[in-house]
């Protein structure tokens, strides 16, 4: 009795099932894939004698011994072994609600579509430039378990948290919350736009008055949540002025949290680029204002902060054209923007694994500033389908990046840009989108100057 079953042998499973181990707590560690080479993650845990690993299928006898189940974001909740467990009535935690339970210090939780990881790493390092102790965890790529045994009291952790941790999260409470817009995404995983609304605003499920959190106030749907949103809220827009919060107006970010108007910085002292660039530098500054940083200190940190990787990162010019790595837009909204910071004639990359979205804002956003549109991936040709019904013939289809690369080398044009920004998750072709984003720097890298 009394064993973890932590679930997925990924970057979660492995740092939940390590912190589960440090403190001397019994742990089968499951993975569905079979292939997994079982002596290898043994060897890589440490060959722990409370840890036990299996691949493929779980024993009722095994699962007999669990008392509590960590669960891996990317894992379904109607996946096999949920179900079994679920049935043996085992209560099913996120790896951040463990994380959660066993850290220490104060903590900021950002959550949203789009914008989630810029946010994340911009608080961050706001923080990191005024407290000693600082951990930038979560969704960004860094498990929030992996970093719980160097928390401090004094410690501030800022998670970026995705819908698929929140949907097992229990007494998970941040001081200080975001959610920075909800637009269509994971719809196969969450059904629909309200289940997939209501798991983001479970961020603040555990939040009082006492605390705060942070809204966009252009989000129609995250001004009506306001109402009934547990925590003090504080709004951003790039639209308008609002009563408690952060807007911008003009070249400027203003703020008023506590009935004085203060500017925040003029937009050109960024280094960031684009509207939605700009609420999340408000978004951030709300956060970091809440949790008692100075704003002089706020701004020297917003000056120098540059944008993360692949998210409309520039990567080279070559040859007059300029190459652009927007990996990270794995769904329409997040490609939308992208394709709106476009300047130049652009030559577009997209498609990739099937969340069962559609295509169609995304397309129309396109503006006449697309002169071809390479697809590849599962939704290639549903792509291909929607941009046909906006009028979009010049399309390419293409099985892999390099070939994607190549096409989009051979027809651009002195002054075009040439954008890898899919509006799909890289699944089925790649591991994650990192990986679809460097392997698509090193070819453009590779291209003759
Ligand atoms: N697995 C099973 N059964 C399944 C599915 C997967 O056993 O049904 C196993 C796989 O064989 C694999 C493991 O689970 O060994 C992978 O677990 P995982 O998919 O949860 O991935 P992790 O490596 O733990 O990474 C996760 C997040 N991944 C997902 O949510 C899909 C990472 O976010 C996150 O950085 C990391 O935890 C640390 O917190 C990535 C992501 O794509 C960036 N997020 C999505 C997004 O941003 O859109 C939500």
């Amino acid at each position: 009795m009394n064993k973890n079953l932590v679930i997925g042998a990924g970057i979660s499973g492995k740092n939940a099932c390590r912190l589960l181990l440090s403190r001397k707590q019994s742990v089968i560690l499951y993975d569905g894939d079979v292939n997994k080479d079982k002596a290898a993650l043994a060897e890589e845990m440490g060959r722990d004698e409370n840890l036990e690993i299996v691949l493929g299928t779980l024993s009722d006898e095994l699962l007999s011994q669990v008392d509590r189940c960590i669960v891996s974001p990317g894992i379904p909740m109607d996946a096999p072994i949920i179900v079994q467990v679920r049935e043996k009535n085992i209560p099913v935690w996120s790896e951040i609600e463990l994380a959660y339970s066993m850290a220490k210090g104060r903590l900021i939780a950002i959550t949203g579509t789009n914008g989630k990881t810029t946010t994340t790493a911009l608080t961050g390092e706001i923080c990191a430039d005024y407290f000693e102790s600082v951990f930038v965890v979560g969704n960004i790529g860094n498990a929030y378990t992996s970093e719980v045994n160097r928390t401090l009291d004094t410690s501030v952790t800022v998670a970026e948290v995705s819908s698929f941790q929140l949907e097992t999260i229990h007494q998970f409470h941040p001081q200080i919350s975001a959610i920075l817009n909800i637009t269509p995404d994971h719809l196969n995983r969450h059904g629909d736009m309200d289940t997939y609304a209501r798991v983001k605003e479970d961020v603040t499920k555990n939040q009082t008055r006492d605390d705060v959190c942070v809204l966009n106030y252009e989000d129609q749907r995250l001004r009506e949540f306001a109402e009934i949103c547990p925590a003090h809220v504080l709004f951003f827009s790039s639209k308008q002025e609002v009563p408690q919060g952060a807007w911008m107006e003009g070249e400027n970010l203003w703020l008023n949290v506590d009935g004085e108007k203060e500017k925040i910085i003029n937009i050109h002292e960024l280094n960031l680029l684009g509207a939605h660039n700009y609420e999340n530098v408000m978004a951030a500054v709300l956060m970091a204002k809440s949790i008692g940083i100075p704003m002089d200190s706020i701004c020297r940190t917003l000056k120098k902060f540059q944008a993360v990787e692949h998210r409309i990162e520039f990567v080279a010019e070559k040859k007059g054209v300029a190459y652009y790595n927007d990996s990270k837009g794995t769904n329409p909204d997040a490609a939308i923007q992208a394709i709106r910071a476009m300047v130049r004639p652009t030559i577009l990359l997209g498609g990739g694994y099937d969340k069962g979205g559609e295509f169609d804002e995304w397309i129309q956003a396109f503006d006449g500033k697309v002169k071809l549109l390479i697809l590849m991936g599962a939704t290639a040709q549903k792509i291909g389908e929607t941009a046909k019904k906006y009028g979009i013939t010049s399309v390419a289809y293409v099985d892999s990046m390099e070939e994607a690369v190549e096409v989009a080398a051979g027809n651009a044009r002195n002054g075009d840009a040439v954008l890898l920004s899919p509006a799909c998750a890289s699944w089925g072709m790649f591991p994650n989108y990192e990986v679809r984003g460097k392997i698509f720097k090193d070819l453009v890298n590779h291209l003759d100057d």
